[in-house]
């Protein structure tokens, strides 16, 4: 999979080196592109944003240094994933559904936000019969400064899914049993007994049958405290 960012602070990507990322990377499963908006901003400045039309707080990202950027790096069958506080929330189904796509390219603008007509262009048919797709997308209910840390938290969430990535494949097929937000039970491991705090009977039992039902009963009660 070939992922690209591009970001006024590219800095923000410097732990994609890190653990299984980094090893991905080695490796050639993944291969991440960052490039700096900044770069390709040729006015005097070296501006990237301007103030709203029709008035109002904040800046807005210019839409002529975003279609610079995001042309070349627009080939066929690519995903264009532009990070916005308003987008469509981003999920585990999400993160399952981008990690079976072969080209990732994330456009974190400030939380102002990039003017919407660069949304609109990549979503003319030119682009669509390209097969390249426009998705607006947020982490969360919270605002951020931009989209660096949610197209990290995206990168992680999307790439432990594809395969040769993580260590352990088995630690996947046990989570998509949980895919439709059913949290994971309790774990515990050595010694038996910590700061007066036993681990539950039942782990030591080698009752597999008995321990399947107790976790799955564990997870039930974790999630129903979480609604
Ligand atoms: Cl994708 N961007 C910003 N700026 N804030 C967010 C977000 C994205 N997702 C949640 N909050």
């Amino acid at each position: 999979m070939k992922i690209d960012a591009v970001t006024i602070f590219p800095d923000y990507f410097a732990p994609l080196q890190l653990s299984l990322l980094g090893k991905a990377s080695d490796a050639g499963i993944v291969n991440f592109q960052i490039h700096d908006l900044r770069s390709f901003a040729s006015n005097n400045h070296h501006a990237v944003d301007d103030t709203p039309y029709g008035g109002g707080a904040g800046m807005v990202m210019l839409p002529e240094i975003w279609g610079l950027a995001l042309d070349p790096l627009l080939e066929n069958d690519t995903d264009l994933i532009i990070l916005t506080p308003a987008g469509k929330r981003f999920d585990q189904k999400m993160a399952a559904k981008f990690s079976q796509s072969t080209h990732l390219v994330f456009a974190c603008g400030r939380y102002e936000g990039i003017d919407d007509r660069v949304r609109q262009h990549y979503q003319r048919e030119q682009y669509a019969s390209r097969n390249i797709r426009v998705h607006e997308v947020s982490i969360g209910d919270y605002v951020l400064g931009g989209g660096e840390v949610a197209s990290l938290v995206m990168i992680e969430a999307i790439t432990r899914l594809i395969p040769g990535v993580l260590g352990n494949p088995d630690s996947l097929s046990e989570e998509s049993h949980n895919e439709d937000g059913y949290l994971e039970y309790p774990n515990f491991t050595k010694p038996a007994i910590w700061r007066d705090i036993a681990v539950p009977e039942i782990l030591l039992s080698g009752n597999h049958g008995e321990i399947a039902k107790w976790r799955a009963n564990e997870a039930a009660k974790r999630a129903e405290k979480n609604l």
